[in-house]
């Protein structure tokens, strides 16, 4: 039930027809989300994504403790939006060695993780063999360890450099340790936009294909959105449309993903990035629209700590993770820390209201010692602040 003040800003909003839909369970169709992108009231938008936040997943707020490993940023394509990927012989251009992979994996585990997701540029001379090696360096530090690697476009690359069918591919990088694909890669689906943003890379079927496949032989995986660039409104509900399909088709998806546009070090810098309230809005529309996931996660090194927490107010229930190195965005502008400790992570949902729940890659909660966190806040009085299972002693 909502109080008559929220009524009435949904009735002053339009949104009356739109929210019988949400209260009756029933699906969004394309037309509403089109409708939700014209208004203005976030805050109505945020109290309808709050609803289907709160009815998937209550007040519990998501958070890991992983490592990201960019192994390497030289790539044979050249993505207009992308900062990171450079020629080999390109100041900046570097690759780590398998060892290095092992060493950075080893570090990280004495804090914890439990997933590594790793994903690079498409090398231009690395064998198939090498990728099965990494991943088997990495596996036999832990074989507990969470592996997910390897965005659509690198499974292409695979497939090509490997002389193998999509499927093949993943299954021997399964025997090597592969556990879920990431959701890179996606940018728009829109062949219009990829024209325009990536020429060259893989088209939107391709993509789509490589999650069908992974998810009909039981796997699981992450999807993505690149926006807030030259894409048009009808383009993004196109992209969720699409993926939605392929969530109903297998199910395979946990979370979707949204990532706002960054224009630094790129060759798109002239467009300017999407603001605070485009941002907000997108994750809530995500939210409402995509009513077959789970989840969705407002990835805080992409929008910002301080943004993810309110996001939590907009539909979002996971604000990702630990992080410890990103090369992505840093080489794009992004003015974020490189990591984030569990501390961080915990004190910035309870400040929220939200109950801080460390999972593991496929959602399942990890029950945690209570960690106790010296807080600076004066609302607090001092008082010790206990975080982990999400009690406050
Ligand atoms: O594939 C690259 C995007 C992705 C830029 O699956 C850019 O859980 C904005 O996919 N501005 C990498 N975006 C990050 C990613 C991701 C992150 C966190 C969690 C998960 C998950 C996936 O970032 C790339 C590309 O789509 N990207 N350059 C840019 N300049």
């Amino acid at each position: 039930m909502i109080t008559r003040l929220k009524q009435r800003m949904i009735e002053q909003s339009g949104l009356k027809n739109i929210h019988e839909k949400l209260e009756n369970g029933a699906r969004l169709a394309e037309q509403d989300a089109l409708r939700l992108y014209e208004v203005r009231d976030l805050n109505v938008l945020g109290l309808l994504a709050n609803i289907i936040r709160e009815r998937k997943n209550g007040s519990r707020a998501f958070y890991i403790l992983n490592r990201h490993i960019n192994y390497s940023n030289i790539c044979i394509l050249s993505c207009q939006f992308c900062s990171f990927a450079k020629k080999r012989r390109d100041a900046g251009a570097y690759e780590f060695t398998i060892e290095e992979m092992a060493g950075k994996t080893s570090q990280a585990l004495q804090l914890g993780i439990t997933e590594i997701h790793m994903v690079g540029g498409l090398h231009p001379s690395w064998k198939f063999e090498h990728y099965e090696e990494m991943m088997r360096a990495i596996k036999s530090i832990d074989p507990k360890l969470h592996l997910k690697a390897f965005t659509a476009i690198e499974i292409l690359h695979l497939a090509w450099i490997g002389k193998l069918k999509i499927q093949e591919v993943l299954e021997r990088l399964r025997t090597a340790g592969l556990d879920s694909l990431p959701g890179g890669g996606a940018e728009i689906f829109s062949q219009r936009v990829r024209d325009q943003i990536c020429r060259g890379k893989e088209s939107a079927e391709e993509w789509l294909d490589v999650h069908r496949t992974w998810h009909r032989m039981g796997g699981r995986s992450t999807c993505t959105m690149l926006y807030g660039h030259v894409e048009t409104i009808e383009e993004r509900v196109d992209h969720l449309r699409k993926l939605r399909v392929l969530q109903d088709e297998t199910g395979g998806f946990t979370a979707f993903i949204p990532l706002p546009f960054h224009s630094e070090n790129n060759r798109l810098s002239h467009v300017p990035e999407p603001t605070g309230f485009e941002n907000l809005r997108n994750l809530a529309i995500a939210r409402l629209y995509l009513d077959n996931f789970d989840h969705i996660k407002c990835y805080w090194i992409s929008h910002g700590l301080k943004l993810a927490q309110v996001s939590l107010s907009y539909g979002v229930d996971d604000i990702d993770g630990t992080v410890l190195e990103e090369k992505i965005y840093h080489m794009a502008g992004a003015t974020t820390p490189q990591e984030q400790t569990a501390a961080e992570l915990v004190k910035a949902i309870r400040e929220t209201g939200r109950i801080p729940v460390q999972r593991d890659s496929l959602y399942r909660e990890i029950p945690v010692p209570p960690i106790s966190i010296p807080c600076n806040d004066r609302r607090y009085n001092g008082e010790k602040y206990w975080c982990g299972s999400g009690s406050k002693r």
